[in-house]
């Protein structure tokens, strides 16, 4: 089976009609149980299985869900997530559930040790972030479901989303361009893309430093899709390095391993104070400073991060001063940018639209994370390939945003095909469509309900 939008997938153009109202509905109804089953008293975890903790990027895009079906709770979402910010601003990738075991996650709490850490929360945290996608979704919640309840959300969330973003725009500008620096791939949300393997080539680690630590995803997932233990090894050693300095920022060039400029993150970044500026707009602060940053981030990322040979974002790794040569889906993400000049966005829909990733307006597969065409291109192996609801949401939402409702449809259409194919999971494979990794996946079935919704 190839994973298409022909033959009557839910949401096609064939599906018009009474059957295809039938098969939406059938499509929400999924979602709609995915989101409860997975609702855990003042959060959603991503999966009850493989991640039983609280995310920071998945509560974003689950928030953007639940506007649809329960605002209450996407307000909860990201109050729950932003209680456990930072005194320096960071919002910490992974919130963790006290009342859940040890060994329910690796790293756990224990690992992470964040607690000895300056500014950390009364919450046990990890101390890296995820790509700042929060402020996006805290505009979209409210845009969906606007009330005297959401504007009082925005008010009580701004000055923590304006630290969040003075956080990864300040002390982690490391190469001093208007960028933030991430330092660990888990940091990129995409955290064994193939855009890493350069710069994680330097991190050390000894694969044999994994004997000592039990890890719990391959307990869950099929250890051939997921990371290898060497690429655990470096993960552990970057938390290592990160932790020994306590999550200090100070100083890291010198220091820590693995310096990255992330097209996703900054996208994110610029994203952000687009967002922030209507929701200070809503509650009665001063727009203009944010699109100020808005514009110079969106410069910044075109001056450090486009590569006009290949026509598309690359990481820089801040250790060489290169750009990183993969063509990943990452570098389609500055598409989210409303600001995102002309000559960018058509280089960005030639690269989508090439074989590499194949964007059309009747897609016949969908869209991988990783160029196709790559001799390395696997379809089975996390973030190496497969096809994710999230990337594709943000590809979906710059491409209505850029004026392209034809290549958005279709890939709108190809991504409720997959839920239709087969369920909430996490990722699928790029060619087949089948379902990989966790089956009750949280952002998958909130990400199905906001396409639902805007079709
Ligand atoms: C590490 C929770 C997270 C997502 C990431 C995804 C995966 C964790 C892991 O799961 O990462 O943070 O254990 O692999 O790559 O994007 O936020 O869903």
């Amino acid at each position: 089976m190839r994973a298409g939008t022909s033959g009557g997938a839910p949401g096609s153009r064939h599906g018009a009609g009474r059957a295809g109202a039938e098969r939406h509905a059938a499509l929400r109804r999924l979602a709609v149980s995915t989101l409860d089953a997975n609702w855990e008293h003042d959060h959603t975890v991503p999966s009850r299985t493989l991640y039983p903790h609280q995310w920071s990027w998945d509560s974003a895009f689950i928030a953007v869900g639940l506007a649809h079906v329960r605002p209450d709770r996407a307000w909860r979402e990201l109050d729950t997530l932003f209680a456990a910010q930072w005194a320096d601003g960071r919002v910490p990738h992974i919130v963790f559930n006290p009342a859940l075991r040890a060994g329910a996650y690796f790293p756990g709490p224990e690992f992470w040790d964040a607690a000895r850490a300056d500014g950390a929360p009364a919450a046990a945290t990890s101390g890296i972030v995820q790509p700042p996608v929060h402020a996006p979704a805290a505009w979209l919640v409210h845009r969906r479901a606007p009330s005297a309840a959401s504007v009082a959300a925005l008010r009580r969330l701004y000055p923590r989303l304006v630290a969040q973003q003075r956080y990864l725009s300040g002390r982690r500008d490391v190469g001093g361009g208007g960028l933030a620096a991430i330092v660990h791939p888990w940091e990129s949300g995409l955290d064994n893309s193939p855009a890493w393997d350069a710069p994680m080539a330097a991190v050390p680690a000894d694969e044999a430093v994994m004997r000592a630590y039990r890890r719990h995803d391959t307990a869950h997932a099929d250890a051939a899709h997921r990371p290898t233990d060497l690429d655990y090894a470096r993960y552990v050693a970057l938390v290592r390095s990160y932790r020994t300095g306590r999550y200090r920022d100070d100083g890291l060039a010198g220091r820590h391993p693995f310096l990255v400029e992330c097209p996703l993150v900054n996208a994110a970044l610029g994203a952000a104070e687009h967002a922030l500026a209507r929701i200070a707009t809503v509650i009665g602060a001063d727009p203009g400073p944010h699109r100020a940053r808005a514009a110079r981030t969106t410069q910044a990322l075109i001056d450090r991060l486009w590569d006009p040979a290949t026509g598309t974002f690359h990481p820089r790794d801040l250790r060489t001063d290169r750009l990183v040569p993969a063509r990943t889906v990452l570098g389609l993400i500055p598409l989210i940018l409303p600001d995102l000049p002309d000559r960018q966005v058509r280089a960005l829909l030639a690269e989508a639209c090439s074989p590499r990733f194949g964007l059309a307006a009747r897609m016949d597969r969908p869209l991988p994370s990783y160029d196709r065409t790559a001799p390395d291109f696997e379809p089975l192996r996390y973030w190496r390939g497969p096809s994710w609801l999230n990337t594709g949401w943000l590809v979906w939402r710059g491409l209505l945003g850029h004026g392209r409702p034809d290549l958005a449809a279709g890939l709108r259409e190809s991504m409720l095909a997959l839920v239709a194919g087969a369920g909430c999971h996490e990722y699928f494979h790029p060619d087949t469509g089948a379902g990989l990794g966790s089956p009750a996946f949280s952002w998958t079935a909130a990400l199905l309900l906001d396409a639902l919704a805007e079709g």
